[in-house]
């Protein structure tokens, strides 16, 4: 039987059912992480939890557990559902009220949900890289909140995968902001370049540990805007998330980065990425099936 946790009980995944004027179904109105997990354990589980707290209290949902507390629920999660590699979904909502664009008065507690995927490290495409689309950024200005309402980065996502292309990055103008689910990062001259974290952008965990990674290793990072002519001219593109790791880019629009393959820089990221979840969740075998 699988499990899922629904404010703070875990139960039957398949009585785990929310109203439909929950505010998460209705408008939204709530945020959420995605978490990674190695060999039973979860990959930098922490920075989700803070971020996920920031996320709750930037639009004013106050999350009715603690970081411990979130911390042991999930780790039973895992436990229950014997998920060794995959992910953990889990968002929190401002609640069940009769519909009404302001925020409900009185006490209505968060709709707070967790479950867990199954999901093996995407080898293939880590190997040989991924191709990427152009468009347009048309989300809001507070993509740093991780919102449940991802209509734009869809409908971007969508139009990749058409075009046969994984990702899709997306530009305000000439400035790369990141892409539909990831951080983009370019390598130029020796150093790595990737977007400030800002309003703009989602602060991925993942581009967090690779900038500390390149600091750690002498590698020359800068957090900064870049534009469309300098992703263009890029000696290496890469892409950064939770689920995608150290994500070569070899294409954007049908136009070749370089030789078309992945670049050296980013070969020593992905190695540097790997030891870093090693560290945290022990040796990868087998790609943990
Ligand atoms: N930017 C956006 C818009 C994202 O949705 C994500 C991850 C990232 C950047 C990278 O952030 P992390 O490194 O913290 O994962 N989105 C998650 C998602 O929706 N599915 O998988 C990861």
């Amino acid at each position: 039987m699988e499990y899922a946790l629904l404010n703070g009980e875990i139960i039957d995944r398949s009585e785990a059912k929310v109203d439909v004027e929950d505010r998460g179904y209705q408008f939204g109105d709530g945020v959420y992480e995605v978490i990674r997990v190695y060999n039973g354990k979860m990959f930098t589980l922490t920075e989700h939890l803070k971020r996920f707290a920031n996320s709750a209290e930037s639009i004013g949902i106050s999350i009715p557990f603690s970081i411990v507390e979130l911390t042991e629920m999930l780790e039973e999660l895992l436990l229950k559902n014997n998920l060794q590699t995959g992910n953990i979904y889990m968002q929190v909502t401002r609640g069940t009220a009769p519909r009404n664009h302001l925020f409900p008065t009185g006490n209505v507690p968060p709709t707070i949900v967790a479950y867990t995927i199954k999901g093996v490290r995407p080898l293939e495409n880590l190997k040989s890289g991924v191709k990427a689309i152009l468009t347009e950024d048309i989300r809001w200005l507070r993509c740093d909140i991780k919102s449940l309402n991802l209509l734009g980065n869809l409908l971007a996502k969508q139009k990749a995968s058409e075009q046969g292309c994984f990702e899709a990055i997306q530009h305000r103008g000439q400035d790369v902001t990141e892409g539909s689910s990831s951080n983009i990062f370019i390598v130029k001259n020796g150093t790595v370049i990737t977007h400030e974290s800002n309003h703009l952008i989602l602060k991925g965990i993942t581009k967090d540990v690779i900038v500390d990674l390149c600091k750690k290793n002498n590698i020359p990072v800068l957090e900064r805007t870049f534009s469309l002519a300098e992703l263009g001219e890029a000696d290496e593109v890469f892409l950064s998330s939770t689920t995608a790791e150290v994500m070569p880019v070899i294409e954007i629009d049908g136009n070749k980065i370089k030789s078309g393959n992945p670049g050296p820089l980013t070969r020593n990221l992905q190695e540097f990425f790997k030891k870093e979840i090693e560290k945290q969740c022990g040796v990868l075998v087998n790609n943990g099936i």
